[in-house]
């Protein structure tokens, strides 16, 4: 693919990494994106979010970037586990506490591995989430209607980005989370 995409990459951490508080991590993930070569079009305000499932460990800092890139969606992805690596996520648990997590939500319009593939995520029963992970690249992520901590983040940056097969935009998707979990959701 070499024409320019927008992108939206979710940032998240909850654990510090090489005595930086995540908050810090975050912002320096950014930069080594940058550095990298993606064009970094948006930068979400940062939140504090109480970590998901409750009680699981301490709470986020969640973010999110719009970017622009001519990488496809797999080499995007690729470049954001490398990114992770550099600063520390190891792989223990899933939805475990990380330093870095750091999520492609959607990529233009595209649905992968394609329609189908991605019904069967959106699907999966929340038990099976929890323990099952894809093993190759989901678009738009399949999580992503149901949680405030990437919609909030993401509101910032592509408040009119349209879900490819539900429709909704990213305003739409918020409005039809439960307040009291977005009031939860607060600005650093
Ligand atoms: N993968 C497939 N599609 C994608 C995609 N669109 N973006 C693959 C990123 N990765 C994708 O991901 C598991 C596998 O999914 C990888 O092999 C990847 O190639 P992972 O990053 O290794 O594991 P994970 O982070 O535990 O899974 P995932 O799905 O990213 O988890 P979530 O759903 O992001 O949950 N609470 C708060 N408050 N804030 C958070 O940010 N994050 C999580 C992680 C849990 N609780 C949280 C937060
Ligand atoms: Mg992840």
């Amino acid at each position: 693919m070499n024409s320019e995409q927008i992108a939206v990459i979710a940032l998240g951490g909850n654990l510090s990494f090489d005595q930086n508080p995540p908050e810090v991590t975050l912002r320096n993930a950014v930069r080594e994106l940058s550095d990298r070569g993606l064009v970094i079009r948006g930068e979400s305000r940062f939140f504090t979010t109480p970590c998901f499932p409750a009680g699981a460990g301490p709470d986020y800092i969640n973010a999110a970037i719009s970017i622009n890139t001519k990488l496809s969606p797999v080499a995007l992805l690729a470049l954001l586990h490398e990114v992770e690596a550099k600063f520390g996520r190891a792989r223990a648990q899933r939805w475990g506490m990380r330093t870095l997590d750091l999520d492609l939500v959607c990529y233009g319009g595209e649905v992968l591995p394609d329609r189908a593939g991605y019904q069967a995520w959106l699907q999966l029963e929340p038990a099976r989430q929890a323990e099952l992970a894809p093993d190759r690249l989901i678009l738009p992520h399949p999580r992503l209607q149901e949680r405030g901590f990437v919609l909030v983040p993401m509101a910032d940056v592509a408040p009119d980005w349209r879900h490819p097969v539900s429709g909704l935009t990213v305003r739409e998707m918020l409005a039809a989370l439960p307040a009291e979990d977005l009031a939860e959701i607060r600005p650093v």
